[in-house]
């Protein structure tokens, strides 16, 4: 009787070790390694089972149903403890769709086109139209309408890329108020803004790829003050309302007379600095009054229509506006850069 009452607290005395073991373990690996210690080949109950045998026949049936029983115990405790490790992981891994996201990155506009943009926000504000135009120009839009012969200077071959003969890449976007004066009659008020093309030696201020914004006024009795008269409003908007401008006279084929336009300095306010090579001057667009030849050329005539136009560089004013010093930066598309505006 002492063996079976010995082995009886034994078999107690294993379900509670089991328990205990169960109701702390974190995993389901733990869980496998205490099925293993208590109910694997060489398990701690099953050494017990083994024993049956040993036993007076007598004993054997209670000692049996309580391996049995406590076999039962177990298995279930596993299972109980496994249920509630599992929903423990869903738990974690259960999306919590209240948390704030992750934010794309956005993009912006490119420094350029915010200059380009702003500009022609002022000259729509004046009652210009923008236009655009072709990128591949014949040479009677591009050179002849405006009063540019093949002798020339600047249709030398080394200053424009040429297609064919008579087909390049437009070297300013003339040709585009060109193609506008063609096909309308004045009142004519647009700007031309887009992608000109020279065969330039590339370096800090020079690109064989650059943008231009060009404007003209067609009407009847326009003259030299209306043109001081817009482009001072510009300038007053572009850069500010403390600006003073200068007209020195100039030279195009295409209007006459001809004049460069400059504010005063934006850096030092016209006391001179690097800026403006000590000049206290920025040169920002050339101007006109359209050539007669030219309103000839698209079948107006002169004597009932006159016109002023202007051309200037959108890089050389977002370096200006923004204090850029290569232009360069503006085709690289080096995000170190743009990220800056
Ligand atoms: C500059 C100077 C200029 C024009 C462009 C123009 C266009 C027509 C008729 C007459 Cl259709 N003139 N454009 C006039 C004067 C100057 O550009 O330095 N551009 C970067």
């Amino acid at each position: 009787m002492g063996k079976v009452s010995s082995l009886q607290e034994e078999i107690k005395r294993i379900e509670r070790e089991a328990e205990e073991l169960i109701s702390s373990a974190q995993s389901e690996e733990d869980l496998e390694r205490i099925r293993v210690g208590f109910l694997g080949k060489k398990g701690k109950l099953t050494l017990i089972r083994r024993e049956l045998g040993n036993l007076p026949p007598e004993e054997r049936p209670l000692i049996g149903r309580l391996v049995n029983e406590a076999q039962e115990k177990i298995s279930s405790a596993l299972e109980t403890r496994y249920a509630f490790i599992k929903s423990l992981l869903q738990e974690r891994e259960r999306i919590d769709v209240s948390l704030p996201g992750i934010p794309p990155r956005l993009g912006r506009k490119h420094p350029l086109n915010q200059v380009i943009d702003e500009i022609k926000e002022i000259f729509i504000g004046l009652g210009f139209e923008v236009v655009e135009g072709p990128e591949i120009e014949t040479e009677y839009h591009n050179f002849i309408a405006l009063n540019i012969p093949p002798e020339h200077p600047v249709r030398d071959e080394h200053d424009s890329f040429y297609i064919t003969d008579d087909i390049l890449l437009r070297t300013e976007t003339s040709a585009v108020q060109i193609r506008v004066m063609e096909s309308r009659q004045p009142p004519i008020r647009i700007i031309a803004p887009g992608r000109v093309f020279r065969r330039d030696q590339i370096d800090a201020t020079h690109s064989h790829t650059f943008h231009q914004v060009e404007g003209l006024m067609v009407d009847k009795g326009v003259t030299f003050s209306d043109l001081k008269g817009v482009l001072t409003l510009f300038c007053e908007r572009m850069f500010g309302k403390n600006v003073r401008m200068r007209f020195r006279p100039d030279y195009f084929p295409f209007t006459e007379p001809s004049a460069d336009a400059s504010i005063s300095c934006i850096i030092c306010g016209g006391e001179g600095c690097r800026v403006c090579s000590y000049s206290g001057w920025l040169e920002i667009l050339g101007c006109g009054m359209v050539h007669p030849q030219v309103l000839r050329n698209v079948g107006y005539d002169p004597d009932e229509w006159q016109g002023f136009a202007f051309g200037m560089g959108a890089e050389r004013i977002a370096m200006l506006k923004y204090g850029i010093n290569d232009i360069r930066l503006f085709l690289e598309n080096d995000l170190r850069f743009l990220k800056q505006f």
